[in-house]
């Protein structure tokens, strides 16, 4: 699916999206999961064409070794199988899609959220000059966005936070390195402090939690991990040693709902908020994101925005819309509220395998 707008981070530009969904049909049920593996394996190890003969020789067969009765069931059948937390968080998300749909009630409530309505933030990539930016931050403060985020590399970092800062004072603004920074650079890091930013994303290392700590120590901005949390362990040493003062929740990166619920009950605990991030997802993975962000402790606006935002038409119907104040409307119909197109993926189809119980 060709994005609207190419999206560029410090591992690179992205034109369009291969997207891997995975459906499952249960008692004449048909529930939707997405795999956000990304076209590369930059943001994580786990990338498109690793994803696909891990579900196909691996994670199906599992799935259907025996009768399942819940979404919550699924971690625990895959659990054999290390890492490939996307891959696993398509068939689960999709086994909780199905759930929602056989017992006639919305997917937020089955996930246990609360929030009739969620706030959203934007996540804008490098762009080709700085006036670039500053254009997209004007169209996106004008539709309503409540956060701007910025992605940062160094060499597009200070000078453009001073351009944004100088033009709205005011504005929540946080940036996302996408680990571009290494220790040796505290001193640049420290300058950030002066945009006061509502955080700074994922400085250091993708593999690292405890050197993220003694940045933290080191600068006044709130660090918010993505790459580093996996699990609900991760967020649980993450936060006792302060590693960072946020933490985002993405349900691809950490394996699937069971896992991302885990997560917002431990930042619970220790009482520091969570937002939903995004990985450009189509539709199917956008509402699920939309359900999670339901749960309380998404204090914060996430990188979940409207379907226009990436593609010209989007697989679900109606398409994800946000209001001139920023906020999703949470829908009471059963599932995830959004129908799947089938036309549409369909017609967007390059590949498609199916598996049935009692093969494999
Ligand atoms: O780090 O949050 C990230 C997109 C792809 C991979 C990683 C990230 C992102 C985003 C985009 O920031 C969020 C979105 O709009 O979906
Ligand atoms: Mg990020």
């Amino acid at each position: 699916m060709p994005l609207v707008h190419f999206f560029e981070t410090s591992f690179g530009r992205l034109h369009s999206r291969r997207v891997l969904l995975a459906s499952v049909e249960a008692d004449g049920v048909r529930g939707w999961g997405e795999c956000v593996a990304g076209e590369d394996p930059f943001y994580s190890p786990e990338w498109t064409e690793t994803a696909w003969p891990t579900i196909k020789q691996y994670l199906a067969p599992l799935l259907m070794q025996a009768e399942l009765h819940a979404g919550r069931d699924c971690a625990a059948r895959f659990s054999r199988v290390r890492g490939h937390r996307m891959s696993k968080a398509a068939l689960e998300n999709a086994v909780w899609d199905a759930e929602a749909r056989q017992k006639q009630m919305p997917l937020w409530k089955l996930l246990g959220g609360s929030r009739r309505e969620i706030a959203c933030g934007v996540s804008i990539g490098i762009q080709d000059s700085p006036e670039q930016l500053m254009g997209k931050i004007e169209t996106e403060l004008a539709a309503g966005y409540r956060r701007i985020k910025i992605k940062v590399k160094p060499g597009w970092d200070l000078k453009v936070l001073e351009k944004i800062r100088s033009r709205w004072a005011d504005i929540v603004l946080s940036v996302d390195a996408n680990s571009a920074y290494t220790l040796d650079e505290v001193e640049h890091l420290r300058k950030f402090d002066a945009f006061h930013l509502l955080m700074i994303e994922q400085p250091l290392w993708n593999d690292e939690i405890y050197l993220h700590a003694r940045l933290q120590r080191a600068i006044e901005t709130a660090i918010c991990l993505d790459e580093s949390i996996l699990n609900a362990r991760d967020a649980d040493f993450a936060l006792e040693i302060v590693a960072c003062r946020i933490i985002n929740i993405k349900v691809g990166r950490v394996g699937g709902f069971s896992e991302a619920k885990k997560i917002h009950d431990v930042t619970l605990r220790h009482g520091i908020p969570v937002w939903c991030g995004g990985m450009l997802e189509s539709g199917v993975g956008r509402a699920h994101n939309i359900a999670l962000s339901t749960l309380e402790n998404f204090r914060l606006p996430g990188d979940v925005s409207a379907s226009k935002r990436y593609w010209k038409e989007d697989i679900i119907e109606p398409e994800v819309e946000v209001g001139s104040d920023g906020m999703i409307a949470i829908k009471d119909d059963p599932g995830t509220g959004y129908q799947v197109r089938e036309d549409l993926i369909k017609k967007f189809t390059v590949r498609e395998e199916t598996f049935r119980p009692g093969k494999s």
